[in-house]
């Protein structure tokens, strides 16, 4: 089973694994965010993203309806499968069944982990937002498969965004936590290296690249400047 895993995944396949776990690499974390697009379509910057080295990218249109959900996701689980880049939808487990995303994002008010499990199934990839050591520990506990920790930085991107909890979070949390953590929230080119030194597995962003005229291009220099970072861990 292992073998022909490593051969699929070859073969540009966008892992989505488990039970055992599935090599995901959550580098450069891309999230959409139409309204910040420049009037470009989801499916155009996403593209522009992945060019520029985006290694997971994330369905989150709050504005959007089921159907606009359903058509996007379409989309992009099309090019995210041809690229060999993780997919996640946010905080819609149907959606994410639905449009066969590799996972489902939620925050600490969606459904609880252990539910969406149960919906999904061991197969897919789970990710919760968190704000503190306490809440990361106990997203590791009820079998979430990867954290976000945020915001980092001070960030207007999320309408109902706390206080920055600072890189230091990042790093206590690093001290504790096992499963993949990734950083979020006002997160750009001048400052991820601290935060990948902090200990963060990877980093998601909005703004950084969905808003960028020259989005390949952001990521690039995200992607690289996170390389540059490892190689002093
Ligand atoms: N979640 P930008 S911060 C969607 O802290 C989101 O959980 C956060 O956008 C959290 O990269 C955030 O433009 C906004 O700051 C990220």
């Amino acid at each position: 089973e292992m073998v022909s895993r490593l051969v699929q995944l070859d073969a540009g396949e966008a892992p989505s694994c488990k039970p055992g776990g599935c090599r995901v690499d959550y580098s450069l974390y891309v999230i959409t965010g139409d309204k910040f697009s420049r009037g470009r379509p989801v499916v155009e910057v996403a593209r522009a993203a992945i060019a520029g080295g985006a290694t997971v990218l994330q369905l989150r249109e709050k504005a959007f309806t089921a159907r606009q959900l359903i058509d996007a996701g379409h989309q992009l689980r099309r090019l995210t499968r041809e690229k060999g880049v993780t997919f996640i939808v946010n905080d819609r487990v149907d959606v994410a069944l639905a449009v066969e995303a590799d996972g489902v994002h939620l925050g600490q008010d969606d459904l609880p982990i252990g539910m969406a499990r149960r919906i999904l199934g061991p197969g897919k990839i789970i990710g919760i937002s968190t704000h503190s050591v306490e809440q990361a520990l106990e997203a590791q506990r009820q079998g979430a498969d990867y954290i976000g920790v945020g915001p980092v930085f001070e960030t207007h991107t999320k309408d109902d965004v706390q206080a920055p909890v600072g890189v230091d979070l990042v790093r206590q949390v690093a001290s504790v936590v096992s499963i993949p953590k990734v950083a979020i929230g006002g997160i750009k080119a001048y400052n991820v290296e601290e935060v990948i030194a902090a200990g963060a597995d990877g980093v998601a962003v909005i703004t950084a690249v969905v808003a960028a005229e020259d989005v390949s291009g952001a990521a690039r220099e995200l992607r690289s400047r996170i390389e540059k970072a490892r190689r002093y861990l």
